[in-house]
């Protein structure tokens, strides 16, 4: 039988551009995944432009396209991975439990109905990458009421939560010591595992002369050491989508992996070549505005990068 793995993906789509569902399919496309896109919001480009016209889908719509087709048609059999990106409402939150309840019951139906032979076979894991889009560096893109959902709702069933520093600070209720702060969640939320992106830099400098390096942790678990990663240098420049892209990189590679240890350096080292290809190559339409990715530029990136990403001693 087929064995490509099946992500349901539930993401903002743009016309033009590469953030949300436009970052993250077609990189996991490439990998080997089946996705199946849930598009939160149809907009003509990313939020961040001058104009942005385009139409947002409610939690409601995401209901039909469950009762609808997706479980009567028994098409939530056999979902290994749902990734959430960029939300900025709690009613889609209780939709993506919702659809984690119907897919683990999904799965879970497919071993009772085995004749005896197989009776012993477990359900296929569900495993969920949440994605808890906040803001950067101090400022929320998000109604604040956002940082409960994440934290109290969300976070408890997720595999993997992939926040950067800021993010992770709202999520642990201030605490603003990057690894107290994961252990508060593994302790109090039970998030198994958490790679934190742009974190303050302990005493890790940059192996070139360009700035500062970007550091990466990842912790899984408070009695587990904490494992902490460079890349060459931090791209003076705000990128859009580069989240999106580094959520579905380490979602695909802890499945080709088996780990997420081993993904951290392979899905960052593609994440840099993507922004390294954007800050030299990268089309300006707007003064101010950082180019949108070169993600199909970047394929062979994508596929094999070469490796940049180092873990580091501290
Ligand atoms: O990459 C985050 C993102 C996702 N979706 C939409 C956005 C943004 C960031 O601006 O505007 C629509």
């Amino acid at each position: 039988p087929r064995q490509t793995p099946r992500v349901i993906s539930i993401q903002s789509h743009v016309v033009h551009g590469y953030v949300g569902q436009k970052a993250c399919t077609f990189p996991l496309q490439l990998l080997g995944f089946d996705v199946d896109a849930v598009n939160t919001v149809q907009f003509s480009n990313h939020t961040a432009y001058r104009h942005v016209s385009g139409q947002r889908a409610t939690a409601e719509h995401l209901r039909e396209l469950l009762c609808g087709g997706l479980v009567p048609n028994q098409l939530l059999h056999g979902v290994q991975y749902v990734l959430t990106g960029y939300m900025r409402s709690d009613d889609w939150a209780d939709a993506v439990l919702e659809l984690l309840q119907r897919i683990r019951e999904a799965n879970a139906e497919d071993v009772c109905n085995q004749d005896g032979a197989h009776a012993s076979k477990e359900a296929p894991t569900l495993r969920y990458v949440c994605d808890p889009v906040l803001g950067y560096a101090g400022r929320l893109y998000v109604p604040e009421e956002m940082i409960a959902v994440y934290r109290d709702r969300l976070a408890p069933h997720a595999y993997l939560i992939t926040p950067n520093a800021f993010e992770l600070q709202c999520l642990a209720n201030g605490e603003s010591d990057v690894e107290r702060a994961c252990d508060w969640l593994h302790r109090e939320r039970g998030v198994p595992h958490i790679v934190v992106t742009s974190c303050p830099p302990p005493q890790i400098t940059s192996p070139s002369s360009q700035g500062p390096p970007e550091v990466i942790l990842l912790s899984t678990g408070t009695a587990e050491p904490k494992q902490w990663f460079r890349l060459p240098r931090r791209f003076p420049m705000q990128f859009t989508g580069s989240g999106d892209l580094t959520a579905a990189l380490l979602l695909a590679w802890t499945h080709r992996t088996g780990s997420v240890s081993k993904a951290v350096p392979i899905a960052m080292s593609s994440v840099y070549h993507v922004l390294r290809r954007t800050f030299e190559c990268g089309r300006v339409v707007q003064p101010g505005l950082a180019p949108e990715l070169c993600l199909i530029e970047s394929r062979e990136d994508l596929c094999r990068p070469e490796m940049v990403c180092q873990r580091v001693y501290i």
